[in-house]
């Protein structure tokens, strides 16, 4: 199951490709498979444990970010409660970084599962079911009674087209509709990953799927497609590949396959990318072939804090690469980091002054957290670079709340207000009103605009009990 989000820049509610990989992958042999998604669905905690009580699981597994965590804890220790012999593992981007930790952390669950889950959760099923040892099951951590501590790392999945095609028919797929990309909320978007891992080493990432990057086949992407078209009912396609440009010439046979398969006439597709991975060819294949949006982490205007984040770029890029998209009638989204260990007031004002001149359609800006497993984090505990770490409480590790960690010149008070200045700077500006209530869902900007405010008059992300209400 998928938990509860409290961070207030989750606007994009999208059913989870790796959730739907793994089940596809676990189904033939274990076909009593079902998939909960308590914060699309917006359950509260009641609702979720019912939901689970009903179905009377064998074994309850969380896909986990950070700012989840605790909740999923909460979950586990419930569906424990009164002695019942539930299993429950706990496994995604927070579990993979810092497994042991996790376990030690919440004794609810019994196995962490580190990495991609499709062959180590069929796995470890197994091992539940006949009742042997999981301990020697690659990515599976777990911490015995006595304290034993288990668990070895397993290789990544080197060949994609061996998995099953990811199984949407476990999900309640009209739940989703409420991301600001979607071009209508009647569209129902899927999402499809067409590679895994990322060559690039920035401070701030998380780097689940490893450095390698690991390539589908296109005729395996292309079939999924199709089959999501066809039996989903899919009008738009989220690539949710970490840098989906990563391999240009994959990406643009892929864009030439959708074009003459006909794809490109059924639906529209949206993806993520770095700003020096894009060139004009390449942008204007993609829009031939149905996309009308993509997302860059620009991270920073300035060269001086990219070569701080390790992030191996220019900051031109993210003006090349705008006015490209803009050229070729893309809509386009940059990501902007605040608060780097360097950072001072004025460095964070030049920032957003460069993204004002940048001018993407819609523009985040983040401050940075340092999730488990990150130099960043390793950095923030040590002290070092003059950060310091706020709090291990992870329901505050969310990229709008900023309760995380400080900068030497910069606490936490005087992030938050600098990230609320950008915010204004940048959205009220008359053009960019308009630009954004002519593209966006009307109903989305008022929901996003509406929880921010709320965080910011003090309705803490921390309190309990419901789904998007209290993210
Ligand atoms: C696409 C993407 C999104 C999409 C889709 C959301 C999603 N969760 O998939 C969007 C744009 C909506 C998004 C939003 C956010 N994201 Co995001 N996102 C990604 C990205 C780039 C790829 C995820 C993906 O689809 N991977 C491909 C699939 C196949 O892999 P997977 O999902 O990881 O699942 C595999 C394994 O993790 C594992 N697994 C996962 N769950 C489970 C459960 C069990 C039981 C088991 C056994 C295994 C297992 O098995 C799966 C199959 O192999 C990752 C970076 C990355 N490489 O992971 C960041 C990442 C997951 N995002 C991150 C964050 C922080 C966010 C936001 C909170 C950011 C924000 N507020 O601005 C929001 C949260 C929104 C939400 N409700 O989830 C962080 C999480 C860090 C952390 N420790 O919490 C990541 C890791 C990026 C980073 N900073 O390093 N994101
Ligand atoms: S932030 Fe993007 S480019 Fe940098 S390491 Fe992570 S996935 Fe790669």
């Amino acid at each position: 199951m998928s938990l509860l989000n409290r961070d207030s820049a989750a606007t994009q509610v999208v059913p989870l490709v790796g959730l739907a990989s793994i089940i596809a992958n676990i189904k033939p042999e274990f076909p009593e498979t079902a998939f909960i998604d308590a914060f699309a669905e917006k359950l509260s905690f009641k609702q979720t444990l019912k939901r689970i009580e009903d179905f009377k699981p064998d074994v309850l597994a969380f896909s986990c970010l950070t700012i989840q965590i605790n909740d999923a804890a909460e979950v586990a220790e419930a569906a424990k409660a009164g002695g019942n012999p539930i299993v429950t593992v706990v496994g995604g981007p927070h579990a993979s970084r810092v497994p042991m930790d996790t376990l030690a952390e919440f004794p609810a669950f019994d196995y962490a599962v580190a990495g991609e889950g499709e062959l180590t959760m069929a796995e470890l099923l197994h091992c539940v079911a006949d009742g042997s040892p999981a301990s020697g099951v690659k990515g599976v951590y777990s911490i015995s009674p006595d304290g034993v501590r288990a668990g070895e790392p397993r290789p990544f999945i080197d060949d994609l087209d061996s998995l099953s095609l990811p199984d949407w028919s476990a999900f309640n797929l009209d739940a989703y509709c409420a991301s600001f990309r979607l071009k209508s909320q009647r569209i129902r978007e899927l999402c499809v990953s067409i590679n895994r891992g990322c060559p690039f080493n920035c401070i701030f990432c998380s780097k689940i799927m490893g450095n390698k990057v690991r390539k589908r086949s296109i005729p395996g992407v292309i079939d999924e497609i199709q089959r999501d078209i066809r039996d989903f009912g899919a009008g738009q396609i989220l690539f949710t590949d970490e840098t989906f440009t990563v391999d240009r010439e994959g990406v643009a046979a892929l864009c030439e396959a959708m074009i003459s398969s006909g794809i490109s006439e059924k639906i529209s597709w949206t993806a993520d990318t770095r700003p020096d991975m894009v060139d004009d060819e390449l942008v204007a294949l993609m829009k031939r072939s149905g996309c009308f949006f993509l997302c860059f982490g620009a991270d920073s205007t300035d060269d001086d804090a990219l070569k701080i984040m390790k992030k191996n770029a220019r900051a031109a890029n993210i003006y090349t690469a705008i006015r490209m998209c803009k050229a070729h009638g893309l809509q386009t989204q940059a990501a902007y980091i605040l608060g780097l260990p360097t950072d001072t007031a004025q460095s964070v004002r030049k920032n957003v002054s460069g993204a004002l001149k940048v001018n993407s359609d819609f523009a985040t800006f983040s401050i940075l957290v340092p999730y488990p497993g990150t130099k960043v984090m390793e950095m923030a505990e040590s002290g070092n670079e003059g950060l310091t770490l706020l709090t291990k409480d992870w329901r505050l590790y969310g990229k709008q709340l900023g309760y995380a960690m400080e900068t030497a010149t910069l606490d936490r008070r005087k992030l938050e207000k600098l990230q609320r200045n950008a915010y204004f700077r940048y959205y009220l500006r008359p053009a960019k009103i308009r630009n954004v209530f002519r593209i966006a869902d009307v109903k989305m900007v008022f929901f996003y605009f509406v929880s921010h405010m709320l965080k910011r008059l003090g309705v803490k992300p921390g309190a309990r009990g419901s789904g998007p209400a209290a993210q």
